[in-house]
């Protein structure tokens, strides 16, 4: 079997099987297909039943319409308008991360992860999934198949194999089907950074400090990225986050590096990437420019499923929050705009100040349930750039509701007073972030044992929680954070 990358409408109608994988926003893909005659195109091949599978986007293209950027006309196949999630009954938009399927007899490509049959066989519909409501998961009639999620992922690999060779079936059990609950995840952190002697390592800091308290105050080395993301893919992390530490002043696309660490990573990693550090737009020493948009794009292309920004979506924050304009020009809109929100993590990273009375600052500031060091009962949390370097005048609270405004779809809200020190997460941070936007929010910086995982679930709105020095010192292994989870009653994907 031989793969052609589809490069013009001729190569989608001489195609044997099609594949439209998913990651981007409908507007932006839509143009495209519109623009060079593959709209056209696809309407002809999929009415004439040849095979076909969509993923993502490539499942929502085959409607009349999506909300997503407008309304924005799609093909029209399947009647219906690809609408978004009422968030105001309390489950967060985008909807992301690990969740179970009903699926519908006549799903052929998905008979082999799963054998629950319903009576309902509506005209397309071959799955369904909950999140407060039932929505289509996948649709499938004759040659013509379509996912909602992102199969390529871990089982769903068995979900093309199915598609690519019809007769084929699993050796293995199917597996047994759940509650459809969206699972909480379990997230392994890999800060990455170049050290004293040119190595790319994995390293990790107490509250941002990377540098042993040596003589020498050599970088602190962990291990190798690739190596440590497969070893966590393998102990059931659900996602892995690459963060280039030093991206704020080392050009990313200048750092290839890191990309070959993502190339090499999506190899065998088969659960979401995330990667952060120096996406902002930048003029190299010979006056080329680069928008954050291709920095991003040569992430996805390197085998990212979301882009994480931390300094450039503070500075777009505040822009937004002085002059009430969306400009549509930060990294941060743009992207996201291309991509869809839920390819767009903002990641916050936050210090405590604290206060003897709420009212001595203009930032939402939280009564503490530890006192500070002079007795302080309550703290702002000062936003920072450039890896903790610099405070910036505006509080975790009112960057991370402007920055879900602005187009992100998630926030890695880590919290410099906590990195590395073992603790726990900073529940009262945590809350005041979760509470105030519809985005998930993924819990971050001191997580110790496996208790302080479900601490941070029975007490906060998180929707995930990411963990970096105990996994990579071996003190927890992922799969007993999630035993206790579990035990807890804690919904995870084992
Ligand atoms: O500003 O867009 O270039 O992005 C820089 C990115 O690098 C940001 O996401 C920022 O959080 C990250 N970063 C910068 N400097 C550091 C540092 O440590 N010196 N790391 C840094 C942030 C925090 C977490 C850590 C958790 C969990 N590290 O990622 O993994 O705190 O740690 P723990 O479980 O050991 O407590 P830009």
């Amino acid at each position: 079997m031989s793969f052609l990358h589809v490069q013009s409408p001729e190569d989608i109608l001489n195609a044997k099987r099609l594949i439209v994988p998913g990651v981007g926003a409908f507007a932006a893909m839509m143009d495209v297909l519109n623009n060079n005659g593959m709209a056209e195109a696809l309407s002809t091949y999929i009415e004439k039943d040849r095979p076909f599978l969509g993923i993502c986007l490539g499942l929502q293209l085959v409607f009349e319409s999506s909300e997503e950027n407008g309304p924005v006309r799609g093909l029209g196949l399947i009647p219906g308008v690809v609408g978004r999630f009422d968030s105001s009954n309390g489950f967060r938009v985008p909807h992301i991360g690990w969740n179970a399927l009903d699926i519908k007899k006549d799903s052929v490509i998905l008979d082999d992860i799963a054998h629950r049959h319903s009576e309902e066989n509506k005209e397309w519909i071959s799955s369904t999934c909950n999140y407060g409501i039932d929505f289509i998961s996948s649709v499938r009639r004759g040659n013509v198949h379509a996912v909602q999620f992102h199969p390529e992922k871990n089982v769903g690999l068995s979900i093309l194999r199915k598609f690519l060779l019809p007769n084929s079936s699993m050796t293995k059990k199917p597996l047994e089907r759940k509650a459809t609950k969206l699972a909480k995840r379990v997230i392994a952190c890999l800060d990455v950074r170049t050290n004293d002697n040119g190595d790319l390592v994995v390293t990790k800091g107490d509250q941002y400090d990377v540098r042993e308290q040596t003589k020498d105050n050599e970088v602190r080395n962990l291990g190798k990225p690739v190596e440590l993301a497969g070893q966590y893919y393998l102990d059931g992390a659900d996602e892995v986050s690459f963060l280039n530490i030093t991206g704020f002043r080392d050009f990313p696309l200048g750092d290839l590096p890191m990309l070959q660490i993502l190339r090499y990573t999506s190899e065998n990693v088969f659960v979401p990437l995330t990667v952060g550090g120096g996406i902002r737009d930048f003029t190299d020493a010979n006056g080329r420019y680069y928008s954050s948009l291709e920095v991003a794009s040569e992430y996805f292309r390197s085998g990212a499923d979301k882009i994480s920004i931390g300094s450039d979506a503070v500075y777009a924050a505040e822009e937004y929050l002085k002059t009430g304009i969306k400009t549509g020009k930060s990294s941060l809109e743009q992207i996201s705009r291309v991509y869809g929100n839920q390819a767009v993590v903002v990641s916050i990273d936050p210090r405590r100040q604290y206060l003897k009375s709420p009212d001595e600052v203009e930032f939402k500031a939280v009564k503490l349930q530890n006192l500070g060091p002079n007795g302080e009962e309550y703290a702002w949390y000062q936003c920072t750039v450039n890896g903790g370097r610099e405070g910036r005048p505006i509080g975790a609270y009112e960057l991370a509701k402007a920055v879900e405004e602005l187009g992100a779809g998630e926030i890695l809200l880590n919290c410099i007073d906590c990195d590395g020190q073992g603790k726990g997460f900073d529940i009262d941070l945590i809350k005041l972030v979760s509470n105030a936007v519809g985005i998930p929010v993924i819990a971050s910086s001191g997580a110790g044992t496996p208790n302080h995982f479900s601490e941070v679930f029975e007490k906060t709105n998180a929707s995930a929680a990411l963990a970096a020095g105990i996994f990579h010192r071996k003190e927890v292994p992922i799969q007993s954070v999630k035993e206790h989870l579990l035990k807890e009653g804690i919904e995870v994907r084992m």
